[in-house]
């Protein structure tokens, strides 16, 4: 099928302000930036490179379009992960897609995602972040209480990486934080979709939407079967709309024939990260009785959160890499 879909009204109405605004910055992050989104591939290779400080800022700006850490937790720690919350996961909130679960806080729970959504906002931005609030202290507790850090690992990870950044979980001025950390299973795939704040999240005013670029860490913490992940060589921007789902959160899947693709497997233990303005989509898992979980399936489970840089022209002082779920 190749269908157009209606672009929704709220790029006639705030998004245009901000998506101006957005481009507007002039970053002084440490490379030039390319034009976010200018439609053109920058992509050097299609496979996964190791992180490094050169292959994360690459990955940010474009030229890369997978980073992929093996054995960054050992099947043994994945497994511990696993008995303690698999059995735990719940259906997200809202969701215009597939069945998705989760422990934690998605921001993507309160974004409008049909098309309608988008003009029937109420309270969603005070939901959520009275909903992250209950979360805040969960990866201190799991690292106190379990011995599970794997959050604090990641986090400290990029921060060594970037001295000269200030490296954070979210938070608005006023002091509201944001849940960076979620854990998630997405068995039974996801629509082919982009997480991009600027667009997203252009219903209010949320310092994520003050990202210039948008990237996504996915700690992969279960062996199942199937479940890959693809990327594809097409970036969000406004054009995208008219490919956009009127009814869900995904884009027809005629945006992205013939682009260039990236693959990423779910090794258990392995650190994956990807551009999330990218195209990009999850298949399906295979079914598997799982008895020492007390399940009939095995989730997809991974540890992801969400990384988007605010230059330093946005900040009036060094760039900040936020991190969020
Ligand atoms: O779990 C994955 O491999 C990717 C899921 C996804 O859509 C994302 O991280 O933005
Ligand atoms: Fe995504």
């Amino acid at each position: 099928m190749n269908r157009t879909f209606i672009a929704p009204n709220v790029f006639r109405r705030s998004y245009a302000r901000a998506y101006s605004t957005a481009l507007s910055y002039n970053t002084s992050s440490p490379r030039a930036p390319l034009v976010p989104g200018n439609g053109k591939s920058h992509w050097k290779t299609t496979e996964a490179v190791p992180l490094s400080r050169e292959s994360f800022l690459a990955l940010l700006y474009g030229e890369t379009p997978l980073i992929k850490s093996p054995g960054f937790l050992s099947p043994d720690e994945c497994w511990k992960y696993e008995k303690l919350l698999s059995p735990l996961l719940e259906p997200y909130k809202y969701n215009t897609g597939p069945l998705l679960r989760k422990i934690g806080v998605a921001q993507f729970e309160y974004q409008a995602q049909r098309n309608d959504d988008f003009n029937s906002r109420t309270n969603e931005q005070d939901q959520y972040f009275q909903d992250a609030s209950q979360w805040l202290d969960f990866h201190s507790r799991l690292r106190t209480e379990h011995g599970l850090d794997a959050w604090f690992r990641v986090f400290d990870k990029i921060t060594t990486m970037f001295p000269d950044w200030d490296v954070q979980v979210a938070s608005e001025r006023h002091g509201k934080t944001y849940f960076s950390g979620i854990f998630r299973a997405l068995n039974d795939a996801t629509h082919l979709h982009v997480d991009f704040s600027p667009y997203d999240s252009s219903t209010e005013d949320w310092i994520i939407n003050s990202v210039e670029c948008q990237a996504v860490f996915n700690l992969y913490l279960a062996p199942v079967k199937g479940g890959i992940t693809t990327v594809h060589d097409v970036q969000w921007t406004k054009e995208a709309l008219k490919y956009r789902d009127p009814e869900s959160y995904g884009y027809d899947r005629s945006i992205a024939v013939g682009a260039r693709k990236a693959y990423c497997e779910p090794t258990v233990g392995a650190l994956c990260m990807f551009n999330s303005r990218n195209m990009h989509e999850v298949d399906a898992v295979k079914v598997e009785n799982m008895p020492s979980l007390g399940l009939n399936y095995r989730p997809r489970l991974t540890l992801s959160s969400f990384m988007g840089l605010i230059p330093s022209s946005r900040t009036k002082g060094r760039p900040r890499l936020i991190f969020w779920s």
